[in-house]
């Protein structure tokens, strides 16, 4: 019985079909979704926070209202991320606990500082840009409720890409200290961005496992080479220049070669120790106590309705 469920799985992992929540899988497969997924929904609620501190402080109402539909679009991928975990049978409230003390991370981007406007704009190109290029092959993800939860969360974040860009592109072309400031960010968003991507393959604990259950299609190092291309021209129309004097283009691998990573800052971040942890899971913790009430009021109200169904 047990080997010909285990068959059935290998067989629609090989076939490149889906695997549903009421299908049989392998415990170490379920657990793996839930390790990624939760870290995928808590980096989106987490993400809201760098942004939201420029929101009182945009500088035009028209970039008010973009980037308050951009945090509330992190907010909704952050739901449909932790719904995606629920239909493995892991709770959000479970989730959230494990966030909260430190059991489950986030991305280690959200650990750094907002310092001018011009941070709003490295973010959505540099940040959502490695986003998209990460989570492009994760619409082909074997388990299905992730697949389909990724192609509405990439459209959104191509939308905030190109925000991000053009925001980048308007300060690159302004006044002299506008130029500045664009740079400035780009000098200090550039290397982190490249951090999102994860440790290097041969130090990355979970990819070959992964990739061979097709829950991720390309390893760390392959996205992180497809994301510095794909930055290099984009950073030239820009009029911008990336913090990289070993940035050469090689004939050979026709690839752009780039310089080391700071595998030490990024273990720090990981470990607690970046600019923000503390600030971040923080005010993750008091806005979760401050909306007790809701929960409360919400349940009660469930509970009072328990047969209402949507027509
Ligand atoms: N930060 O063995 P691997 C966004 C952990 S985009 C923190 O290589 P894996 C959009 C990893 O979990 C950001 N931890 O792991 C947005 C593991 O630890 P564990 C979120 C990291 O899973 C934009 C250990 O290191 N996107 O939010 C990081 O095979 C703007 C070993 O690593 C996703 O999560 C890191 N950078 O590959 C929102 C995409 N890298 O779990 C707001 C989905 C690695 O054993 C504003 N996730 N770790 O304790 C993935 O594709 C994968 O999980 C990777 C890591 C590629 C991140």
């Amino acid at each position: 019985e047990d080997t010909g469920q285990e068959a059935l799985f290998d067989a629609t992992i090989a076939a490149d079909e889906r695997i549903e929540p009421r299908d049989w899988m392998p415990d170490d497969y379920r657990a793996s979704l839930v390790r990624q997924i939760a870290q995928h929904a808590h980096s989106e609620i987490i993400g809201m926070q760098p942004e939201a501190n420029w929101i009182t402080r945009a500088p035009s109402l028209r970039r008010k209202a973009i980037l308050m539909a951009k945090v509330q679009d992190e907010a909704g991928h952050g739901l449909y991320l932790y719904s995606a975990a629920e239909t493995l049978g892991t709770g959000r409230d479970e989730l959230l606990d494990k966030l909260h003390t430190g059991r489950q991370k986030y991305s280690s981007i959200f650990n750094y500082p907002t310092l001018t406007w011009a941070d709003v704009g490295a973010i959505g190109w540099l940040v959502d840009g490695a986003a998209i290029t990460n989570q492009v092959p994760l619409c082909r993800c074997s388990y299905g409720p992730y697949a389909r939860a990724m192609v509405r969360i990439c459209k959104e974040e191509s939308f905030h890409q190109r925000q991000g860009y053009e925001l980048l592109l308007t300060l690159s072309r302004g006044t002299e200290a506008q130029h500045a400031m664009a740079q400035d960010a780009i000098d200090r968003w550039w290397w982190p961005s490249l951090m999102m991507f994860g440790p290097p393959d041969d130090e990355s604990a979970h990819s070959a496992q992964s990739m061979a259950w097709k829950i991720k299609r390309h390893s760390n190092d392959e996205l992180r080479q497809r994301f510095v291309d794909i930055c290099v021209p984009q950073a030239e129309t820009l009029g911008l220049t990336l913090p990289d004097p070993d940035l050469r283009w090689n004939e050979e691998r026709r690839h752009w070669d780039f310089g080391p990573i700071d595998w030490t800052e990024f273990r720090e971040v990981l470990k607690g120790n970046g600019p923000c942890n503390d600030e971040r899971i923080g005010r993750r913790r008091r806005a979760h106590q401050e909306g007790a009430w809701v929960r409360e009021a919400a349940a009660a109200h469930a509970a009072k309705h328990p047969a209402h169904t949507p027509h």
